[in-house]
């Protein structure tokens, strides 16, 4: 048999080291996986959904760094990948999808489950293809796999099934990929920013994502000018672990000493961080200098006195040749002093955790960190669940946390988890899980884990409502509505599709039960952790319209009558259980 396009698309996409695709077939796609079933190098994951698959392949992608594959029958198909390509743009995840698309024949004719790819993958997408005619086909899967690798995040190819199986004979499947190039700035630039340094009496340091490779440089680096070093959520695995200067995080999960040391500080320093809550950022009366790869970061955030392009590494590395050592450790310790303080705080409820009743998950989270191995992998749907996994779960050298950070998604934890742990099998992949995002999401694909027998540990806290919508709509000022719902006991659900089913409802069962959860490796495992809906928390720095709208709305729930639910709030977060 004479070789295809969908032949040549799989040897380069198995060139480009792709392991895996997720995602569901049919229609236009027939023949591109026909063609892959006859390459046999790449696992195709049938997934039961095609979000899930891609929330899966953006956590692969990103703990990897290879380009992971997805794909989507024409039109419904291709629409369920978008939620999760957006995630992969936000999360910078090289993804590359594949997208069915109508015969070429009917192309424009408004024919069944047709799309116009351009259009619709416009805001997700780096580079969109629609392959129409089989000469294309080498620069467009070329240019499909370097952008998203180089340029880290999703990239589209619209293929129809006549093109697919259509004849691809002379074209050649040669390619590389660069290693990313060495970017810093310029010496000028960098003795500027010497001086300014030099100059500061006091710097603090505020890292992101940006810091994932220059992690020793930078924690030298705040050795030497003994400088606070906070960090945003996609930096406090790279920044909090073995470093004796981290001081939290800021913002709405902030706590520590972080906001206290970037607004005080003489000089800040950003680096590689996109943070994009501008009111946890110093004004004017702190000098700010930032350095990113990404021009585009600098400066959007928060107005900078000096925006340097250059990487992490290799720019720190400069620096630390050229900058003077700061002797005086004042500031350091008046920072790590408030770190502490708020650390004893963030305990309470860790502390009494055994006694409380329903469950607090603070004690749920930091009794799974304390249970989980060195290398396990933590995963956090948006919503109450990133506040836990930031405040309570400590990173590592081998840990990773992840999440929809920058994109915001629900119902990321368990796809994530599940693409974590077909990338690296044997190690602890977690995902937390609000009750809104596995019923979402997580559900139906629990039974691609069974099937699998994929040991995936997913722990819902199960607290029957969205419940960071509810403190969301109580710091608006507003009485919570539309947030509340009902569940089933999921243990048994999960027992029911075949998996482990763990339901914990006494505090004294935490530590029994998630341990039990640990050690299974024979499959899925789903904890139903029955946790207090009251829980709130407050980031350390709690802004002015914050505390003004949780008033509001506690006032105005008690004149809608609602008094038991603002004294089981009140009571259950200012200690007085
Ligand atoms: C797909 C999607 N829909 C809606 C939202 C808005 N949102 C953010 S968090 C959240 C609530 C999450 O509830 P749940 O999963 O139950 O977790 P909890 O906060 O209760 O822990 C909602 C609705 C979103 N971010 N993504």
């Amino acid at each position: 048999m004479s070789r295809k396009v969908a032949d040549l698309l799989w040897e380069m996409l198995v060139k480009a080291g792709v392991k895996r695709c997720y995602g569901i077939v049919g229609d236009a796609l027939n023949p591109v996986i026909d063609a892959l079933r006859r390459n046999g190098a790449i696992e195709f994951i049938h997934v039961r959904h095609e979000e899930y698959g891609v929330l899966a392949a953006v956590a692969e992608a990103y703990l990897t760094g290879n380009p992971v594959v997805v794909c989507g029958t024409a039109g419904p198909g291709v629409v369920h990948l978008f939620n999760g390509l957006m995630d992969a743009r936000k999360e910078a995840a090289p993804i590359i999808a594949i997208a069915g698309d109508v015969e070429s024949s009917v192309m424009d004719t408004s024919s069944l489950e047709e799309l116009n790819p351009y259009k619709f993958f416009e805001t997700a997408s780096l580079y969109t293809a629609r392959l129409v005619n089989p000469g294309q086909a080498r620069a467009v899967i070329h240019t499909a796999i370097l952008t998203a690798v180089l340029e880290k995040g999703p990239t589209v190819i619209s293929i129809p099934g006549d093109v697919a199986s259509a004849d691809a004979a002379e074209q050649s499947t040669e390619f590389t990929i660069a290693a990313p190039p060495v970017l810093r700035p310029s010496d000028a630039d960098l003795h500027k920013l010497v001086q300014m340094i030099d100059e500061a009496k006091t710097v603090a340091i505020f890292g992101g994502e940006g810091c994932r490779d220059g992690r020793d440089e930078v924690v030298e680096l705040a050795r030497r000018l003994r400088a606070p070093v906070g960090y945003s959520f996609r930096g406090k695995q790279w920044l909090e672990h073995d470093n004796p200067n981290a001081v939290g995080m800021t913002g709405l999960l902030g706590y520590g000493g972080a906001y206290s040391a970037i607004h005080e500080a003489d000089l800040l320093l950003l680096l590689g961080t996109d943070f994009p809550f501008s009111e946890f950022l110093p004004g004017a009366s702190v000098k700010k200098v930032q350095i990113d790869k990404n021009p585009k970061h600098i400066g959007r955030r928060t107005a900078v006195d000096l925006g340097l392009v250059g990487d992490i590494k290799t720019t720190v590395t400069a620096l630390l040749r050229a900058v003077r050592e700061k002797t005086d450790e004042h500031f350091l310790k008046k920072q790590l002093g408030h770190t502490n303080s708020f650390h004893n705080l963030l305990q309470h409820y860790v502390e009494k955790g055994p006694e409380i009743k329903p469950i607090r998950p603070e004690f749920l989270a930091a009794t799974l960190s304390e249970l989980a191995s060195d290398d396990a992998m933590f995963f956090a749907d948006t919503g109450t669940a990133c506040i836990w996994l930031a405040r309570h779960i400590k990173g590592g050298r081998d840990r990773r946390l992840f999440g929809s950070f920058s994109w915001a998604s629900m119902a990321n934890a368990a796809p994530n988890a599940f693409g974590a742990q077909l990338a690296y099998p044997g190690r602890q992949s977690i995902a937390l899980c609000g009750d809104g995002g596995f019923t979402m999401l997580g559900m139906g694909d629990l039974l691609t884990q069974v099937e699998r027998r994929t040991p995936v540990v997913q722990i819902i806290l199960n607290n029957e409502s969205l419940d960071f919508v509810n403190i969301e709509q109580q710091e608006a000022g507003i009485v919570p509505f539309g947030v509340g719902f009902k569940n089933p006991n999921f243990a048994t659900v999960a027992e029911a599709m075949g998996a482990k089913g763990i339901r914990i409802e006494e505090p004294g069962d935490v530590r029994e039960g998630l341990a039990e959860a640990l050690a299974y490796t024979d499959g899925p495992v789903v904890v139903d952790a029955v946790v207090d809906p009251f829980a709130l928390a407050m980031p350390s720095h709690a802004p002015f319209h914050t505390v003004k709208g949780f008033t509001l709305s506690f006032a105005k729930q008690v004149l809608s009558g609602r008094m038991d639910s603002v004294i089981t709030t009140i009571a259950r977060n200012v200690r007085l259980i």
